[in-house]
């Protein structure tokens, strides 16, 4: 009973009911119809374990008492806790010591991303993808790659090419203070320094790290695409589920015409977008740009978009845990973005995929970038999503990523109101008169006071004021975590 309860919430009724009135599904709204009390229902994991952000230290520190923690400039650290205006931190490499570091004014460390846009990083692919990659004909032995693990979304594995066709995995592991290692004896702060040792140690691992895997042929011919069922309307095109006959895989392409894109662009943005790699955002897969119409080849989400998915019997009977859950998703999604410094643009239901146990993933990011931008605003200027744009952004044209973070704010009130119209009755101009005196979208039936908090703060007038993303996943992961737990404890 404890574990089905940490799996699958909709079949514990009984002691959900004291919190959440809503969380049991009606019978028959069981994803699936079925009326068994847990396979069917919708599943959402156990909050996640973090493992600890990793900082650089931006200058030298001389510890003034034992408390105190002595560093160098560019000494990598684990920040365990923040403490008043101190930091908590221990070293990754060297002594290994920890102690407190001030946090003044001027930030002391600058946190380190781990997930690199190196060659050898090929994010979100699974074993048997990465298996056929490196046994293409252009790699020789010693090729490899660093993936996603399938199993846990915090750690990587390394594959490689060994002698005579075979590939290897390699997982690599997280320490308690977030620290990357293959094998406990020898640890770093970085994927990228554990990369660079291995190539230079082979003897370490058993085998050899040679040249980065050789990148898929993005550019595919139009022909290993059948066209399926078409799933929609996209804001610039056709959205349609093919199968990819070569991979037997099945995908979602959207079509856009040749003349709408930015030709001379076109390419290197594609390959940009190409290097962006997250669980929570979708995955572009390939391109046909050469004929009519372009396609742009992406994973397939089994549920469609965020927006239609609320609206739908399984989408209404979302308990506001679930729909926390999902929000921290995007959240996740859109501060690796952010730390790119990519912003979406029209970040919206419409924009988000839903997958199976309640996967959500950012779609459409980079779109603004490909598309031109007389294209983009002239089919604004009739459709243009006032309510989900910041009024710097409608008013003034300027886009950014706070421009996107008020736009979560909107994606947030459509999800907590279960797929409402934000400004239901208002015109454009209406909604942009009642924002600038001062007016905010009400808060929704059915949700938590928190949540709504947090839209507020999304929505300041000052963007400078406004969150950033990787604080908002962060307050909507601990708020989830902590509904969940105290539910398990009732
Ligand atoms: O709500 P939907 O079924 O989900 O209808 C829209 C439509 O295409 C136009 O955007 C669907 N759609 C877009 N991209 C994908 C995708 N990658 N996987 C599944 N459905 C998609 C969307």
């Amino acid at each position: 009973m404890e574990s089905c309860c940490r799996a699958c919430m909709p079949c514990c009724g009984r002691l959900w009911n004291w919190i959440w009135p809503d969380l049991r599904y009606p019978r028959s709204g069981l994803p699936g119809g079925t009326a068994a009390p847990c396979p069917g229902g919708v599943r959402i994991p156990s909050p996640r374990r973090h493992p600890p952000q990793l900082y650089a230290a931006l200058f030298d520190f001389e510890a003034r008492s034992d408390d105190e923690l002595t560093v160098r400039e560019g000494d990598k650290l684990s920040v365990l806790e923040k403490r008043g205006d101190y930091v908590l931190a221990k070293k990754l490499t060297g002594s290994l010591e920890a102690g407190l570091i001030p946090r003044t004014n001027q930030p002391t460390t600058k946190r380190l991303t781990d997930q690199p846009t190196s060659q050898w990083y090929y994010g979100n692919i699974n074993r048997m993808k990465a298996e056929k990659l490196l046994l293409a004909a252009q790699n020789k032995d010693g090729a490899f790659l660093v993936r996603i693990s399938e199993s846990h979304s915090d750690e990587y594995t390394i594959s490689g090419e060994a002698a005579e066709g075979k590939v290897f995995h390699f997982r690599i592991q997280r320490s308690a203070i977030g620290a990357y290692f293959v094998s406990d004896k020898i640890s770093f702060g970085t994927l990228g320094e554990l990369v660079s040792y291995y190539q230079k140690n082979h003897r370490s691992l058993g085998v050899l790290l040679q040249e980065p895997c050789a990148q898929q042929r993005w550019e595919r011919p139009r022909e290993e695409f059948r066209l399926v069922r078409k799933l929609g309307e996209g804001h610039f095109g056709e959205v349609w589920e093919a199968l990819w006959t070569t991979e037997n895989r099945r995908v979602a392409i959207k079509t856009l015409k040749q003349e709408d894109t930015k030709q001379d662009e076109f390419v290197k943005e594609v390959q940009a977008l190409k290097s962006l790699h997250h669980p929570k955002l979708i995955e572009l897969l390939a391109m046909c740009s050469r004929g009519e119409p372009v396609y742009i080849v992406t994973e397939l989400m089994s549920k469609g978009s965020l927006k239609a998915y609320l609206s739908s019997a399984e989408g209404q009977v979302l308990t506001s845990a679930h729909l926390i859950y999902m929000g921290s998703q995007i959240a996740e999604g859109m501060a690796y973005l952010e730390d790119r410094h990519i912003v979406h643009r029209d970040l919206a239901a419409r924009n988000v995929l839903v997958g199976d146990e309640l996967l959500c993933k950012v779609a459409d990011f980079g779109l603004a970038r490909i598309i031109k931008d007389s294209v983009y605003t002239a089919s604004r200027s009739t459709k243009i999503p006032v309510r989900w744009t910041a009024p710097e952004a409608a008013l003034y044209q300027r886009f950014s990523v706070k421009s996107d973070v008020w736009s979560f704010g909107v994606l947030l009130y459509e999800m907590m109101s279960r797929g409402k119209m934000p400004y239901e009755g208002k015109s454009n101009k209406e909604v942009l008169d009642l924002l600038s005196s001062g007016f905010r979208l009400p808060c929704p039936t059915r949700c938590p006071p928190n949540i709504y908090r947090i839209m507020l703060d999304c929505w300041a007038a000052e963007p400078s004021q406004r969150p950033s993303f990787h604080a908002l996943h962060s307050q909507l992961d601990a708020i989830y975590a902590r509904i969940y737990f105290k539910t398990i404890e009732v």
